[in-house]
């Protein structure tokens, strides 16, 4: 058995093949953060002669909405990116307190993140109708001011969207994590026979008969030294971290991005995700993981799965076959593993149900255990009596 070759990082045999050029024009192409201006309103003057207050300018709110799933349609919606509170009203004599300036609202997918130049949170809408302050408005005229309104203070800041679902679809490309999905769920994803033909998150609900329903993130494929922006690079990964369940697509045939670079074998290929996701946050490792062995309608599928299915049940001993230098430092947990023709639909019921048990096992608060507190992710796992493979 080869494991790997050479270095985990050396995705192709000539290296920036695959990795700046090729790729760095689609990926730019690609919006998950949003940079914007936004200012509060001026406040209104005040009315010395009869201590008149101005009206406070108005202030501008990111709010998630359900309506929009990108942040290029806040971009389209919006293309020079300038949110400006409106003007409070001047203190009158017929209307002594100032008009309040009208607050701006943003709207912005669920899931977004709200970041000030020097990478400093203000905060983040996760939830349909989250709404977050991000820039107030200027005081109106008064006393403390010299009855002159104050301008609204003006920021630039970063929006920065990782999908929200219950399970990510995570994959080498052409694996099949599309047209799983559309087996799935009702999801109409682009499907096609050659590698990244997934561009961006796509979330599709699986339902089931009681009516509970699980979401579930198509993502786009990773490969070999994603990390350092190979392939579509790691951006994608970010994604994963507000996902429950990792489920792995890995085909049975493994994976060759061209002539130019190595056959990854279907065990290499999940060593290689361990090793990119470990590189990008270790702690998206410990994660509960589902493995769906794709492609089981091809020629010969059957003879290996027996071979990989043993590799994965005793994957520490795999990597006792690697270089140190290379080798994962903690490796995934596997709870099932799931042999399946995504594409003939075979096995996908099977799956279907056994995401259910994973899910319905890892109760929300549970989950939110591993994900913060994830030193003790696994003993607790164990002491909650769920199955490691
Ligand atoms: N024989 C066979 N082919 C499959 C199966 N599942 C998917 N394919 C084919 O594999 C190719 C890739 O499928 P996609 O679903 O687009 O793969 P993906 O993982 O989403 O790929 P990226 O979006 O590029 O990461 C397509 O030609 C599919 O028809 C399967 O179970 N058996
Ligand atoms: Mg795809």
């Amino acid at each position: 058995m080869v494991l790997i070759g050479r270095t985990l990082t050396a995705a192709s045999k000539t290296g920036s093949h695959v990795g700046g050029g090729k790729f760095a024009k689609i990926r730019s192409k690609f919006v998950d953060t949003l940079r914007i201006y936004v200012r509060g309103g001026p406040g209104g003057m005040g009315l010395p002669r009869q201590s008149g207050v101005g009206g406070k300018g108005g202030a501008v709110y990111v709010q998630a909405t359900h309506q929009i799933t990108s942040l290029k349609a806040v971009k389209d919606a919006f293309p020079e990116k300038r949110f400006v509170g409106g003007a409070g009203g001047n203190s009158k004599s017929r209307k002594i307190l100032g008009e309040r300036g009208k607050d701006v609202l943003i709207p912005v997918p669920l899931g977004v993140t709200v970041m000030t130049d020097n990478c400093l949170m203000i905060g983040e809408v996760l939830e349909d109708k989250d709404k977050l302050l991000v820039v107030p408005g200027g005081e109106g005229g008064a006393p403390q001011n010299g009855w002159n309104g104050l301008k609204g203070k003006a920021i630039n800041l970063t929006l920065d969207l990782k999908v929200i679902a219950d399970i990510g679809l995570v994959g080498f490309p052409n694996a099949g994590k599309s047209t799983l999905l559309k087996a799935i769920s009702g999801a109409k994803p682009k499907i096609a026979n050659y590698p990244f033909t997934t561009m961006r998150p796509e979330i599709g609900t699986i339902k089931y008969e009681d009516f509970r329903q699980i979401t579930v993130a198509d993502l786009p494929g990773l490969i070999e030294g994603a990390h350092i922006n190979i392939g579509l690079g790691y951006k994608f990964l970010k994604h994963v971290e507000r996902t429950k369940l990792l489920l792995l697509v890995v085909d049975i045939n493994g994976f060759q991005l061209s002539q130019k670079n190595y056959h990854r074998s279907a065990i290499e290929t999940v060593l290689l995700l361990n090793k990119e996701m470990e590189l990008y946050k270790e702690d998206l490792l410990y994660k509960p993981v589902v493995v769906a062995i794709n492609k089981m309608d091809t020629p010969g599928a059957k003879d290996k799965v027996s071979e990989l299915t043993e590799q994965l049940h005793t994957l520490d001993e795999v990597v006792k076959q690697l270089p140190e230098d290379i080798r994962p430092k903690r490796l995934l947990r596997f709870d099932h593993v799931v042999p399946i023709s995504a594409d003939k639909a075979h096995g996908v019921e099977k799956l279907k149900q056994v995401l259910r048990s994973v899910m319905d096992l890892y109760d929300d608060e549970f989950i939110q255990e591993v994900n913060q507190e994830n030193r003790i992710g696994l003993k607790s796992r164990k002491e909650k009596g769920i199955q490691l493979v």
